[in-house]
């Protein structure tokens, strides 16, 4: 096969799967972005790029229990939201809000992918969504959702004077949120999203001459929007600008890729989208966000290649890897069994806040993924969860039964069971074509679940339709998530592999 060559052609989502909120900042010829994780640890994926396209998770901003606790009780597409990253005076700050208990919180590091120091808290910041800024003075700004404004001591986390309102956004717009306050030339630019996260979303922007305004908003608003529109990226908006080292100008963005007609299903949550700027009389002008950026002006690598085994082989996992609240040492593990992730079950199925689960994000419309399970004397699967509600896993236990489980609302249901020799079975899920609409709907895709023996075949049990795994069914902030999970006892998983498919 020829080697793929660098092209100036690339496509998006620049980063798939659920990785909404992007928010992006450049240091020399080196970016840096980070996504909000909801109700996953750890918390806050953030990733290394040279060319605003190609993009390498290099950590988790929140890694260990003393700078994010997720309660049990922390809902579905609770926990964190929504950060904004700044490279400021030497290092690097992120500021977040965990609704789920703690609120707003700072963190800094020299090196972004990590480690990071522990949260100073900032309780007198009263909204979600804040973002930094410094002045000339070198004085800091905290900009949050509403759209409100304090001037702020990020070293400490204490506001100094009263919170302001700066700008409501468009009048009429719902939920102005996301701000982002930049210098740029003589103006102070103040970007937010309004409209919802949904079909409606949309970016604005205003300047004016301080970094409290007053503010004078863009005619063209918004800038960004794909609503009332049959575009194949929707909702698009919760954006941040950056300027390439040539002097051109990017917006990293949220948008989802709903599938079967219009309005359609989108399965993998908020993506990360990129998208050209350029400026007029001293606005900015949004290029097209389309599925494939042509003429980008440098080369681009192909992406890495794909398909991806883990072999669990190293004491730590890879920061793609999460679990649902906490992941504490004494459950999850690599050194238990050498080269195997052992999961020592907690919350008995995949219905309880507490399960043991170790995921990572479904990042391709179609995919495959397979793994090598031990059940050992326990019970344990390969689940797509979107969230408590909504949720299909296939499962095996000590005496070789199999059997496929869905989870849809508040039904739950075992659609197949089979018996396999009792030991080590591979199970699998892949996607096919959506079922046969039962009311002139088309679903996105369906979820095939099959088993076999370590060194035979795996057979199909199940294909279950995937619409019940799409935010327009199960609501929330997220997406899809492939996990491997105990539900009784001690199971274990020698490998895991992602495969991206060809869409049917
Ligand atoms: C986030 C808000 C939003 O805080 O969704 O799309 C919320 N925008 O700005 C959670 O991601």
């Amino acid at each position: 096969m020829p080697t793929p060559q660098p092209s100036t052609v690339a496509t998006n989502p620049v980063i798939p799967g659920f990785h909404p909120d992007p928010s992006i900042c450049r240091v020399g010829e080196d970016y840096y972005l980070a996504c909000s994780s909801f109700e996953y640890f750890p918390g806050v994926p953030i990733f290394h790029s040279r060319d605003l396209v190609n993009w390498t998770q290099i950590g988790n901003v929140l890694d260990r229990p003393s700078q994010l606790r997720l309660p049990v009780e922390t809902s579905s597409s609770g926990g964190i939201y929504a950060p904004t990253l700044r490279h400021h005076d030497g290092r690097f700050w992120l500021v977040v809000t965990n609704v789920s208990g703690g609120g707003n919180l700072v963190v800094t590091a020299t090196d972004p992918a990590g480690p990071w120091s522990e949260p100073v808290h900032a309780p007198g910041v009263p909204g979600i969504d804040p973002d930094l800024a410094w002045d000339e003075e070198g004085d800091c700004w905290c900009t949050f959702a509403g759209v409100g404004q304090v001037r702020f001591n990020p070293y400490t986390g204490e506001t100094l004077g009263e919170p302001y309102r700066v700008w409501s956004g468009t009048p009429g717009a719902a939920a102005p949120e996301a701000p982002h306050l930049y210098r740029i030339g003589e103006y102070w630019y103040l970007m937010i999203a309004e409209g919802g996260t949904e079909r409606g979303h949309a970016v604005s922007i205003a300047r004016g001459p301080s970094p409290g305004g007053p503010f004078e908003p863009c005619p063209a608003n918004p800038i960004l929007t794909h609503r009332s529109t049959t575009e194949p990226v929707q909702n698009t908006g919760h954006a941040d600008l950056v300027q390439a080292p040539d002097g051109s100008w990017w917006m990293v963005l949220l948008g989802v890729r709903p599938q079967g007609g219009t309005p359609g299903w989108h399965v993998l949550g908020r993506e990360t989208f990129l998208a050209p700027v350029t400026w007029e009389d001293g606005w900015p002008v949004v290029g097209e966000v389309a599925l494939e950026l042509a003429e980008l002006p440098w080369q681009v690598s192909p992406p890495q290649p794909l398909p991806e085994r883990d072999d669990f082989d190293s004491a730590e996992l890879r920061p793609c890897w999460i679990s649902l609240r906490d992941r504490p040492a004494e459950l999850v593990g690599t050194k238990e069994r050498d080269s195997w992730l052992t999961l020592r079950a907690r919350g008995s199925s995949l219905d309880e806040p507490d399960v043991v689960l170790v995921g990572r994000r479904q990042q391709h419309l179609a995919f495959e993924a397979r793994t090598l399970i031990d059940p050992g004397t326990g019970t344990g699967g390969l689940a797509v969860r979107l969230d408590e509600r909504h949720h299909y896993a296939i499962e095996a236990d000590a005496d070789g039964r199999v059997r496929v489980i869905a989870r849809i609302g508040t039904v739950r249901s075992v659609v197949a069971e089979r018996a396999l020799p009792a030991g080590p079975l591979v199970l699998s899920v892949r996607t096919g074509p959506a079922p046969e609409p039962h009311d002139a709907r088309r679903g996105p895709d369906s979820l095939v679940f099959a088993a076999g023996t370590a060194d035979g075949t795996t057979s199909d049990l199940a294909s279950v339709d995937g619409r019940y795994l799409s935010t327009e069914v199960a609501g929330g902030f997220t997406g899809r998530v492939i996990g491997l999970y105990a539900a009784a006892g001690t199971v274990c998983f020698d490998w895991f592999d992602y495969e991206p498919l060809p869409l049917p």
